[in-house]
């Protein structure tokens, strides 16, 4: 695998054929004190999703997590998420597929039910720890169905291959552009913000987002610096920073 991506990113890179969850190695590693590391697999066999979900992870995906050491403060490491967003959908776009992100962590292409929010080639997990107002580190795990075939894939999911009619990504060329947006855009919040509203499928959308203790139903009408969604819901703006958002027609 080493060989196959050759090793000119911006970070460290530490390669496994198989691994449980990148996240979970990278997660090791920042407890040790690792930085600016990213674990890259060619398979994982305990993807996870967000909230202990499943996230398949064939061979022939790009799934790796990044290990960072941000200067923020805890409400602000979801900067991270919005500056990885925007970077593996503008690395995608480049490989000719056009993508879409969806609030918070998904990167979507279009499709026939695009109204609904179309299907899944990308997920994100970001996971932290801090202590006194400060983030001690932040994992960012990025998972997308590069050189997948959809049968390997769940039933609204695509991938890279599919969306390019069967001609496989350079995942090499791909993840390294991947790493150099997001060593860019990580430091840069307004950069990161605009980048992600360029891509955004959420906004101007009237959205259902599910929070923890209600939902929310309204006009997804910005994104703020951290990535939190905007909505108005008729008699009131609320700011959501995590939840699950579905696109309504
Ligand atoms: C996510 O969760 O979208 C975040 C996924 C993060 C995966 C990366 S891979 C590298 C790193 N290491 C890990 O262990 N994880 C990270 P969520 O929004 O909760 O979406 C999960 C849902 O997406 C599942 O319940 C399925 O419905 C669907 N799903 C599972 N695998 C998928 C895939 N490969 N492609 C598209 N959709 C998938």
């Amino acid at each position: 695998l080493a060989v196959e991506y050759g090793c000119e990113a911006p970070f460290e890179i530490e390669y496994h054929d198989s691994v449980a969850s990148t996240n979970a190695r990278a997660r090791d590693l920042a407890t040790e004190g690792a930085s600016d590391v990213v674990v890259l697999a060619d398979e994982q066999t305990g993807g996870r999703g967000r909230l202990d979900r499943a996230w398949s992870s064939p061979s022939g995906g790009v799934w790796l997590s990044a290990v960072c050491r941000p200067a923020l403060p805890p409400a602000r490491a979801t900067l991270l998420t919005v500056a990885a967003s925007a970077a593996a959908c503008g690395a995608v776009r480049e490989a000719g597929v056009d993508a879409r992100i969806k609030w918070p962590n998904d990167l979507l292409v279009p499709d026939a039910d695009y109204e609904r929010g179309g299907r899944k080639l990308a997920g994100i997990l970001t996971e932290m720890e801090g202590e006194a107002g400060r983030v001690s580190w932040v994992v960012v795990g990025i998972g997308l169905n590069a050189n997948v075939a959809v049968d390997d894939l769940p039933a609204d999911a695509t991938s890279l291959l599919a969306e390019r009619d069967g001609e496989p990504v350079s995942r090499r060329r791909l993840v390294q552009r991947l790493l150099e947006r997001f060593d860019d855009l990580r430091d840069d919040p307004a950069a990161a913000r605009e980048a992600w509203r360029a891509h955004a499928a959420t906004l101007g959308r009237r959205v259902r987002v599910t929070l923890p203790s209600e939902t929310i139903v309204g006009e997804a009408v910005d994104v703020t610096d951290v990535g939190a969604l905007v909505v108005e819901t008729g008699d009131e703006r609320r700011v959501v920073t995590a939840g699950d958002c579905e696109h309504l027609r």
